[in-house]
């Protein structure tokens, strides 16, 4: 293991100075046990550093849950902390025993004894450490969403057309292709909604086959419960993404039930492909036919809760003393998307 290799190698380039040969002794088996184990726990710290605090944001903590697993990242980190302390309490310990030792044999042992259980402690966390480094390295892959930004979450099957509206709707460039899954992590853009800055969040594309869902589903799926303000949901009714208008819908019906207080606007898309009678909003990503009407009801869907509409502004503003304090009205307007559970039977 390189951080052992590399603690051992810190500790032996101890120069102690001293008078006498057995002080030198004494010293330089004291820096050894000092020094690996400080090492030591610096790697360990380094490891979670990503997740100290003010540490993950509640989505982030919910991509890596269904990424990894529940409880994974917690249990790790318990375990890399209680690593920390009987490290720490090893150090201590074998320094006092060089204190005590009577000869450079004596010192030998001593050096040797924390060594090997330096060593195991170090065995017992390596998969841990392994572990903090994938879901670092797994979200330095996902964008960062602001918690209580106004976020509009792109979703539905693949292929059908859900990053070129992205692209069309924000400044968000997402890779585009005529096969399903060309998404396969969530990605970010902003735009402007007049009142405040929009995330717009793309996703892989969802099959809806319950209990069997991929990776990139589970994703796609974390993000329309866990950081949509409103989802729009997108439908190609013209086959060409190669799933059929039923299976789309059954999905969209779904989500409805399972996620009952959460806005979905739902989009026929690729209008310039096939034009069949609808009574939902029509839209082309090639064309750009009924972007206009789209961002009408997603601005709609999307005024904050506390705003008020003029009318009753004036008169609250009158009367001097409206029943929600500016200091409300800000912190409605701020409330941030509230964590839903999926409705289960
Ligand atoms: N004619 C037409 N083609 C479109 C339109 N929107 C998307 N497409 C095409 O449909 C295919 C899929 O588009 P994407 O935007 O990659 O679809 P997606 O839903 O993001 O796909 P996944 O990421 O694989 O789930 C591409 O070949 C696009 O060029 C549209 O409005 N009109
Ligand atoms: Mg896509």
């Amino acid at each position: 293991m390189a951080i052992l290799d590399t603690a051992f190698h810190r500790a032996s380039l101890a120069t102690p100075h001293g008078d006498t040969k057995a002080e030198r002794d004494r010293l330089r088996a004291r820096l050894k046990v000092v020094r690996s184990c400080a090492t030591v726990v610096r790697h360990l710290r380094l490891a979670a550093r990503r997740f100290a605090p003010p540490g993950l944001t509640e989505f982030e903590r919910a991509l890596v849950a269904g990424a990894f697993g529940d409880e994974t990242l917690d249990r790790s980190l318990r375990r890399l902390r209680r690593a920390e302390e009987r490290i720490r309490d090893l150090s201590r310990d074998a320094e006092q025993s060089t204190r005590r030792a009577s000869s450079s044999e004596e010192l030998g042992d001593v050096v040797r004894a924390c060594y090997g259980r330096l060593s195991s402690f170090v065995r017992e966390v390596d998969p841990d450490i392994e572990r903090l480094r994938s879901i670092s390295e797994f979200l330095r892959h996902r964008p960062h969403l602001v918690p209580g930004a106004p976020t509009l979450v792109v979703a539905g099957f693949p292929n059908v057309g859900k990053s070129s509206l992205v692209g069309r709707l924000s400044s968000a460039r997402p890779k585009v292709a005529d096969y399903p899954f060309t998404t396969l992590s969530i990605a970010v853009g902003h735009a402007d909604l007049g009142f405040d800055r929009l995330q717009v969040v793309d996703t892989p594309g969802v099959l809806g086959r319950a209990h069997r869902a991929n990776l990139a589903e589970e994703e796609a799926t974390t993000a329309v419960g866990q950081a949509a303000t409103v989802v729009l949901f997108v439908i190609d009714p013209t086959g060409t993404s190669g799933y059929t208008l039923e299976e789309q819908e059954a999905l969209l019906a779904r989500w409805r039930e399972e996620y009952p207080s959460l806005p979905i606007v739902d989009v026929e898309t690729k209008s310039d492909l096939a034009r069949r009678p609808t009574p939902r909003l029509r839209v082309s990503a090639s064309t750009g036919e009924g972007l206009d009407e789209l961002w009408s009801e997603l601005r709609r869907r999307l005024r904050p809760t506390g705003e008020l509409p003029p009318m009753q502004e004036a008169t609250v503003e009158e009367e001097g003393a409206g029943e929600l304090s500016d200091e409300g009205a800000d912190a409605a307007a701020a409330e941030p998307p509230r964590r839903r559970s999926r409705r289960r039977d």
